[in-house]
């Protein structure tokens, strides 16, 4: 019987040689294919030792982990797929509150946290009827590999349907409520096989080329940990992983890549620097970018930077990737400011009222329908309900149009949001979110959370204030404050105290002014 567990397909590509370099890390080590296969084993032989049990409704046993990015990390992720758990990556950012609601939500059975941070989450995770919780450092430290330690080098993969939950990977929402989305094995299987051909990884491949994945992005999103993990682990490529993106070691690491991808701001770090030049990309196929809007500017300055231009694509974590500019063709293919084409296999819709298709170049919401869409949200039905249309096409919560004035008519171009999203350095706030933890401050009557243009993120997370009658509010202390409450990237750069908010005569916050009048605040 076919198994449609991801690593078995991910077995079945391992490369000949297992001794070949799979993983090099900033400082040095190299692990091999082995490495990761052999030890992904152990550690699935503890996890299967364990004997989770599954949930009364079903559900196989979740794993949260919220540690650094280091190759043990990709082989925790690799190991948990291998034990048919369902695999619960957290952004190390999250603080104290955020990660309690992660934990009640889920309802782990295992836990692994980084050892700087085990006193806080430990008691967290009891708290949440969590029994087991490890520790994971970036230099294999921790309790974690010495529990997997004694176990075979070898496991065999557990059998999963392509419909089997493979992980669950948060995203916050317009209520200011995260909602874990259900992503399956079939899912990320089928997403991966499609890139793996349409970015030219199998071409390279099959030319007797060997692909080297810069891969500078955290391992607890869709970017870095399935887009771009899967695709050099189906590619055989070896990857030369960097604890975080920083200009100075992409740059001596670039001559012998031959792919990259990045957000935007790594994009215009890059730009910054002068010695990034043609010569340092001269071994470089492919520069990917997404997670967020690129600049035609960056785009141009890019190309004319670099000779190469880079390819920009479009996905979200409900739904992977699901539209990307094309590899094959000329460099002149991918059209700034477009997404490009739907991937093969999935279908993208733009629709307006009552789901009625819109014309060419005419702006709708943007929908989508195929083997990479999720299963809905963890535990939240209507929420999952709410966000497919009748007919079974999940709403992305983008704007866009199709074709358009100089555009082919199969290029989608996003042009903004339904949902009210800022997307900070490739990271996704949702103003509600921040709201409610500003409304519930003493001395606030009201507030108004916004994204600025900003030269580094794309866009910046700002706070505009209404204080309580008599009370006085001060900016520095709302910031201070929220540091202790949520991600650093969601905390408001600027806060304002203002005497109200604009409003139009619904009552409505009118956030466009508030953009428009604090527009130039980051500027240079
Ligand atoms: C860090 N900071 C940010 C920030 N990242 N502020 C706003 N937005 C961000 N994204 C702030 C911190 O709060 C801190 O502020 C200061 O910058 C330094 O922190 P740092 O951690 O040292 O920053 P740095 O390493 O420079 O990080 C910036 C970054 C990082 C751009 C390299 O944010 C990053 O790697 N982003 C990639 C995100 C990503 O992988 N997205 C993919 C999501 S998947 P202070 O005040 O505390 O000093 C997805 C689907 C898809 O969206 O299609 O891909």
């Amino acid at each position: 019987m076919k198994n449609d567990n991801l690593y078995a397909l991910i077995e079945s590509r391992l490369p000949r040689d297992l001794a070949a370099p799979c993983i090099e890390t900033h400082d040095g080590l190299v692990y091999s294919w082995r490495d990761l296969h052999f030890a992904s084993a152990r550690l699935a032989g503890w996890l299967a030792s364990l004997e989770l049990p599954r949930d009364p409704d079903g559900s196989a046993a979740r794993i949260v982990v919220q540690v650094e990015k280091s190759p043990e990390a990709l082989m925790l992720y690799l190991a948990a797929l291998r034990a048919g758990l369902v695999y619960v990556p957290l952004n190390t950012a999250y603080q104290r509150a955020e990660v309690e609601y992660f934990l009640n939500d889920a309802r782990p059975a295992v836990v692994v946290c980084t050892p700087a941070r085990a006193r806080e989450i430990e008691p967290l995770a009891r708290a949440a009827g969590v029994q087991h919780v490890l520790t994971l450092g970036e230099r294999r430290d921790g309790t974690l590999l010495g529990a997997a330690a004694p176990f075979p080098d070898s496991f065999a993969t557990v059998q999963r349907g392509a419909d089997d939950l493979a992980a669950i990977l948060y995203t916050s929402g317009t209520t200011g409520r995260s909602k874990g989305a259900m992503l399956t094995h079939g899912n990320l299987a089928s997403n991966a096989l499609v890139l793996d051909e349409f970015w030219g990884f199998k071409e390279e491949r099959e030319a007797g080329g060997h692909d080297v994945l810069l891969h500078a992005l955290p391992l607890f999103h869709v970017h870095g940990l399935f887009v771009a993990s899967h695709a050099a682990l189906l590619a055989g490529a070896t990857m030369l992983f960097l604890p975080k993106f920083d200009v100075r070691q992409v740059l001596e690491r670039l001559p012998r890549s031959t792919v990259f991808m990045g957000v935007p701001t790594y994009y215009t770090r890059l730009l910054a620097e002068p010695r990034f030049d043609r010569h340092v990309c001269r071994n470089m196929r492919l520069f990917i970018s997404g997670s967020a809007p690129l600049l035609a500017e960056t785009f141009n300055e890019f190309r004319k930077r670099t000779g190469h231009t880079i390819l920009e694509r479009y996905g979200m974590s409900e739904t992977i990737m699901l539209v990307s500019n094309p590899y094959f063709g000329t460099p002149r293919d991918r059209l700034a400011g477009t997404v490009g084409v739907p991937l093969p296999g999935v279908n993208v819709r733009v629709v307006k009222e009552g789901n009625e298709p819109c014309a060419t170049g005419e702006i709708g919401d943007v929908q989508v329908r195929g083997p990479n869409v999720f299963k809905g949200y963890w535990r939240m039905p209507e929420k999952t309900r709410e966000e497919f249309a009748e007919d079974g096409w999940f709403k992305t919560g983008d704007v866009g149009a199709f074709g358009g004035p100089g555009k082919p008519d199969n290029y989608l171009t996003l042009v903004g949001r339904s949902k009210d999203l800022i997307i900070s350095g490739g990271y996704n706030v949702y103003p509600k979110e921040i709201e409610s933890y500003i409304d519930e401050m003493a001395g606030v009557a009201e507030s108004a959370v916004i994204g600025l243009p900003h030269p580094d993120f794309g866009e910046a997370v700002a706070a505009v204030i209404v204080a309580r009658h008599g009370a006085t509010v001060d900016a520095a202390q709302v910031i201070a404050a929220l540091r202790d409450k949520i991600a650093n990237y969601k905390v408001p750069k600027r806060v304002w105290i203002v005497d109200e908010l604009p409003r139009n005569a619904m009552g409505k916050v009118q956030k466009n002014l508030l953009r428009d009048r604090y527009a130039g605040v980051f500027a240079g």
